[in-house]
């Protein structure tokens, strides 16, 4: 199954941490790198007062089901010591389903479509730059949503 996923960060450093966190997330035995976007230097989305994030979104096929694929993103989160002390606030590391297939997932713990990413260029600009036609169930082609985030400022790093 071809799934994307959204990686985020706004403390220490950041650009080690998306790369090592990329490579920890296509080491994982049923996970393969299919593309992985450029990074983005992204403004704070929901809380402005806090540093500027990197975020990047891969691509990656893999015979998990959605639940384990999430699991191993709870944990790359953990090794890279995520620290969330405010919501919507600073943060070491995000790992975000944002796709898996077509499915639409809505459990306690997951939903897929990601809930927000139509609305949210850091996740929408590099979707685009690896997948541009890809379908949102529900919200519409990547390329059609793109230009509704236009005024979110995103720069590639
Ligand atoms: O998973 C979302 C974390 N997050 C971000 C983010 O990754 N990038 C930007 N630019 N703003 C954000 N606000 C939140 S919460």
């Amino acid at each position: 199954m071809r799934a994307y996923l959204g990686l985020g960060t706004n403390l220490g450093d950041r650009a080690a941490t998306l790369a090592a966190a990329i490579d920890d997330l296509v080491a994982t035995p049923g996970i393969t790198l299919a593309r992985a976007s450029s990074v983005y230097e992204t403004a704070p989305q929901d809380l402005a007062d806090q540093p500027t994030f990197l975020n990047a979104v891969v691509a990656v096929d893999t015979d998990l089901d959605p639940s384990a694929l999430l699991t191993v993103c709870m944990a790359v989160e953990a090794r890279f010591g995520r620290e969330r002390t405010v919501r919507w606030g600073p943060r070491t590391l995000d790992v975000d389903v944002l796709l898996y297939g077509d499915r639409t997932i809505d459990t306690p713990d997951l939903q897929v479509p990601h809930p927000r990413m139509h609305e949210r260029a850091f996740v929408l600009v590099p979707l685009h730059e690896i997948a541009p036609e890809t379908e949102i169930p529900g919200r519409g082609r990547v390329a059609d949503l793109l230009p509704t985030v236009a005024d979110q400022p995103v720069r590639k790093a």
